[in-house]
């Protein structure tokens, strides 16, 4: 007997304003008097300021790395909505844990972009001490975890970090950053279940941008969408356009309050897509059509919220210049302050493992430290 499917697939992005899929920004710039979280324009501005901050950043970076002046960078483009809604819709002592594509969440934090970008230079004011690759970031002042690349495990150590902060009787709640490819590891089944059973207050972030990699998310299951994948482990699963950061921000600030008054976790599906390379080190034309990333290019969250703004009258071609211009000289002056900085110290690999350090690794380090060494060689 053949079983029916209930809920199509999303492929295109006129899927992204499917019935079943929230949005809030019409494709003319009006807003959906019924889903509109009705936020003050001048949250919506700084919204908009941070997306286009974090789009000028990654093309930066990007042409850095290509010049050979950094290592490797993990951008966002195309993706800034569904990362800086579901950031602003985390209240203050909240959690987050990142994925590898959330700079952005965490420059709205307040994290500084100097230290960002001692990161990606991995210089002595890194703050993983040049230990990792560039864009392996941490912030915990700012309540954001590390930057976990082995895919899923960051969604466990968010669960357990949740359930911890319910146990301790805090109202905070932790939100997790994954890709749909994510929903395949053993980690995400693992963190469901346990959120889903020990009713853990944290709100799952999968950023469905419709690649991991080389796979597109068709070939990544057989489940009709993503958020269904919360069912079975009892975790509610709502899907939002993930390329509208109005509607974003509701889902996720809904999710948010549902799991602080113990109300239980969330998955969020917010659909995407990746319109850049998975990173520096990848060329997405060797698997994917040009035609297919030039139609969602005409669902850009920038320029759809871009057209929001400039209907109200609040933004225009002149207002965007000088913000660039001013981000540019913001990111030139961290880029010349970060490359003139000196490496980590040399004694600096035996901190932080140990509160005190044992003998045999003190004496490694006398022994590192006075033997002969060609210069500038670590
Ligand atoms: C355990 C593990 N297997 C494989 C990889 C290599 N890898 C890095 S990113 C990636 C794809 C992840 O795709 P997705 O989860 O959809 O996130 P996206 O990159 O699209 O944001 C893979 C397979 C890895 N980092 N960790």
């Amino acid at each position: 007997m053949q079983t029916q499917a209930q809920v199509v697939p999303i492929r295109t992005p006129d899927a992204t304003f499917a019935d079943d899929v929230l949005s809030v920004i019409e494709r003319d710039g009006s807003l959906r008097s019924e889903t509109d979280p009705k936020l003050p324009q001048e949250t919506v501005l700084r919204f908009y300021r941070a997306m286009v901050r974090t789009r000028i950043i990654d093309g930066q970076l990007e042409r850095l790395q290509r010049q050979g002046r950094i290592g490797f960078h993990i951008g966002s483009l195309g993706e800034e909505a569904c990362i800086l809604g579901s950031a602003a819709a985390m209240r203050p002592n909240d959690w987050i844990f990142p994925c590898y594509r959330e700079f952005g969440a965490l420059l709205w934090r307040g994290f500084p972009l100097q230290t960002y970008v001692d990161n990606m230079y991995g210089n002595a004011d890194d703050v993983v001490k040049g230990r990792q690759m560039p864009d392996h970031y941490t912030g915990k002042p700012y309540r954001f975890g590390s930057v976990s690349s082995p895919i899923g495990t960051q969604i466990t150590q968010a669960v357990g970090f949740g359930w911890a902060a319910r146990r301790k009787g805090t109202d905070e709640v932790v939100s997790v950053y994954f890709g749909e490819g994510a929903t395949s590891s053993n980690e995400f089944h693992t963190g469901m279940n346990f959120a889903g059973v020990m009713n853990a207050p944290v709100v799952f972030l999968c950023r469905n941008n419709r690649w991991a990699i080389s796979v597109p998310s068709e070939k990544q299951t057989g489940s009709a969408t993503f958020a269904q994948k919360g069912v079975a482990y009892g975790v509610r699963g709502v899907r939002v356009d993930g390329n509208d950061v109005l509607a974003t921000y509701k889902v996720v600030r809904e999710a948010v309050e549902r799991a602080a008054r113990g109300e239980g976790p969330t998955l969020v599906e917010m659909l995407t897509y990746r319109l850049g390379g998975h990173s520096t080190s990848d060329d997405p034309r060797a698997y994917r059509a040009q035609d297919e990333v030039e139609q969602w290019r005409r669902t850009d969250p920038i320029l759809r919220l871009r057209t929001h703004l400039e209907a109200l009258g609040v933004w225009d071609e002149s207002k965007e210049e000088a913000y660039k211009q001013e981000v540019e000289a913001e990111l030139k002056a961290c880029v010349a302050a970060a490359e003139a900085k000196a490496k980590p110290s040399l004694e600096s690999m035996f901190d932080d493992v140990f509160a005190e350090l044992p003998w045999h690794l003190k004496e490694q380090r006398e022994q590192l430290l006075g033997g002969p060494r060609a210069k500038d060689h670590h």
